[in-house]
């Protein structure tokens, strides 16, 4: 049984993402696990894409990804984008406990570790001469990101994943940021939970690259949907 299909109207959902961009990547690869059919709209937010009027009358906060559920109805805030999609599939825990665990690490995605790694990623691989222009800010992302990823090792030593004990939202949402954390600096070699963590994250049946479009091959996926 394939996964949820844009709601309340038979079209599918719109993803207004960038293709490099971690917070997009998250939903991309949510919608690949779940098989959930969708068209993908990129935005170059380098070029100010996000913040035309257009843009902003979808999203007032100007950002990607936003998904557009249903016609005129958007949803903005990629963890947000994350639950809606998620809801009646395994990629949700359904107890109590594991859904408050769930979004503790998730919030801890969003104040530890994107502001860190995400900014240091942002700065350092997307924009040209970005890392001149933020040389003091950097210190502050290498120390606040090893500090989140120690957190998130020392979990991963006694866990495989974030919450439930199998692959949810939480560890989409943590592993948009993580996987590219060696791109900008971060050395990830003293971090073994995490790195066999991400493995086992891309060794998932329906794993996309964040480099993946749909112009590429299709792909396994594995049946996330909610059981009857
Ligand atoms: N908290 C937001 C952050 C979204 C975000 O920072 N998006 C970036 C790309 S990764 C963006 O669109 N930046 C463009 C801008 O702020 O103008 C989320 O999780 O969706």
């Amino acid at each position: 049984m394939p996964g949820p299909q844009a709601s309340e109207t038979t079209e599918m959902y719109k993803l207004y993402s960038m293709q490099r961009s971690g917070n997009s990547y998250k939903i991309r690869l949510a919608l690949a696990f779940l098989d959930a059919p969708y068209r993908a709209i990129e935005v170059d937010i380098l070029r100010g894409e996000s913040r035309t009027p257009e843009f902003l009358a979808k999203n007032p906060s100007g950002q990607v990804p936003l998904l557009e559920v249903a016609q005129g109805r958007y949803l903005a805030e990629s963890n947000a984008i994350l639950w809606y999609l998620a809801v009646g599939t395994s990629l949700a825990p359904d107890t109590r406990m594991d859904r408050a665990e769930a979004l503790q690490w998730m919030f801890f995605e969003q104040h530890a570790l994107e502001p860190n790694i995400g900014s240091a990623y942002f700065w350092l691989c997307l924009v040209k001469g970005g890392r001149d222009l933020q040389t003091h800010a950097l210190e502050d992302w290498l120390e606040r990101g090893y500090a989140a990823l120690q957190v998130m090792e020392n979990h991963l030593k006694t866990h495989d994943y974030f919450a439930a004990g199998q692959l949810t939202i939480a560890d989409i949402a943590l592993y948009g940021y993580t996987h590219v954390a060696d791109q900008c600096d971060f050395d990830l070699s003293t971090f073994p939970s995490i790195n066999a963590w991400l493995r086992r994250v891309e060794q998932t049946p329906g794993f996309i690259t964040m480099d993946w479009s749909s112009d590429s091959a299709p792909h396994d996926h594995v049946d996330f949907a909610a059981e009857a």
